[in-house]
């Protein structure tokens, strides 16, 4: 790799590939992945800037994953000690103002953030791949949680996402391409964060080599069973349920809570905005597993079998499609 520590963000931006996403948001490879432009110069603070703390807890997700839903889950069950669940802060905050990304949110504010007023265990979003993680929180014995979900769901809910936002509206692009040209570069790997395989993988990885440090989720397995897997997640971050929380049904209160369809009619989830433009009722669209039947053909389908056959067969991990 260069050094890159020398190097202003622009300048750095010049040597790179660059490609526009699905809505023509610039992006370049940087990484081994497809980093949104407007994400680089944060990248490189976050990585020269960022402490981590061993208590400290990171939520890492390719968008559209269910980072929403895992940040609502998170959240309370860190902070269930100090919120009942009827005074929860979630029935009037979107999850993404409860915990903040770091590339979009901290570090895309300022070059280096304070982050020691941040509640411990402080917890922090990322759609970076794993590889981009800083070293700091790489040597950290602090816990990442990762969510995946099966790759069609997430290319039509990212999709669908664009289409609803139009992000960028003083911004010479913003255009979302078609059904057919947007799936042909997923396939290619080229989307925000991407390619899609080796994001998952980087995590995959690193969830084999260290599994008391990162813990690998599918959205579509929390879907089936979202209390055991609320519990998975508690235990994993050291923060257990007790026998008598147990049976108070405290788990199967957070999962009530932070259920879509709980989330989705509250009137913050139903009309507010964060991150200046993103509309909350956008990330409360359907919440299902298989949503894609409704938009890919079946021919699509196979066509990404095919790819993830050939780039996940040696790895173990298997994606429900
Ligand atoms: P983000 O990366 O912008 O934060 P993210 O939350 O990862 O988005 O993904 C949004 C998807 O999660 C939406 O899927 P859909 O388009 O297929 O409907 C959204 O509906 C779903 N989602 C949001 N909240 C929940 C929840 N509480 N339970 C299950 N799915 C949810």
């Amino acid at each position: 790799m260069e050094n890159i520590e020398n190097l202003s963000s622009e300048a750095l931006l010049q040597s790179l590939e660059q490609r526009n996403n699905w809505d023509g948001l610039p992006m370049c490879k940087f990484q081994g992945f497809w980093c949104p432009v407007f994400t680089l110069h944060p990248l490189l603070c976050f990585q020269k800037n960022f402490q981590a703390s061993d208590t400290d807890v990171l939520l890492a997700s390719v968008p559209k994953s269910g980072t929403t839903w895992l940040k609502a889950l998170l959240f309370s069950i860190v902070n269930r000690d100090q919120f009942p669940i009827d005074q929860s802060p979630l029935l009037a905050t979107n999850s993404h103002r409860l915990v903040f990304s770091l590339e979009c949110f901290y570090y895309a504010k300022n070059d280096n953030p304070d982050l020691g007023n941040v509640p411990r265990p402080r917890l922090f979003s990322t759609h970076l791949p794993h590889q981009a993680l800083p070293s700091s929180l790489m040597e950290s014995n602090c816990k990442i949680v990762y969510i995946c979900r099966n790759p069609l769901d997430q290319f039509v809910s990212e999709r669908q996402f664009l289409l609803k936002n139009r992000l960028w509206p003083d911004k010479p692009y913003g255009e979302v391409l078609s059904l057919d040209e947007a799936f042909d570069m997923f396939c290619d790997g080229v989307q925000a964060f991407g390619p899609f395989w080796d994001h998952l993988l980087s995590y995959w990885n690193a969830s084999l080599e260290n599994p008391d440090r990162v813990l690998f989720l599918k959205y579509e397995d929390m879907k089936r069973d979202p209390v055991l897997k609320i519990k998975k997640i508690a235990e994993f971050i050291g923060l257990p349920f007790s026998e008598e929380e147990e049976k108070a049904g405290l788990v199967g209160d957070i999962s009530m809570l932070c259920s879509f369809e709980k989330l989705k009619d509250l009137e913050i989830n139903k009309n507010g905005i964060h991150y200046g433009s993103v509309k909350n009722n956008s990330l409360f669209r359907k919440g299902d597993v298989g949503d894609w039947q409704n938009y890919l053909t079946p021919a699509m389908a196979e066509r990404m079998k095919i790819i993830l056959e050939e780039k996940l067969s040696e790895s173990g991990l298997i994606l429900d499609i």
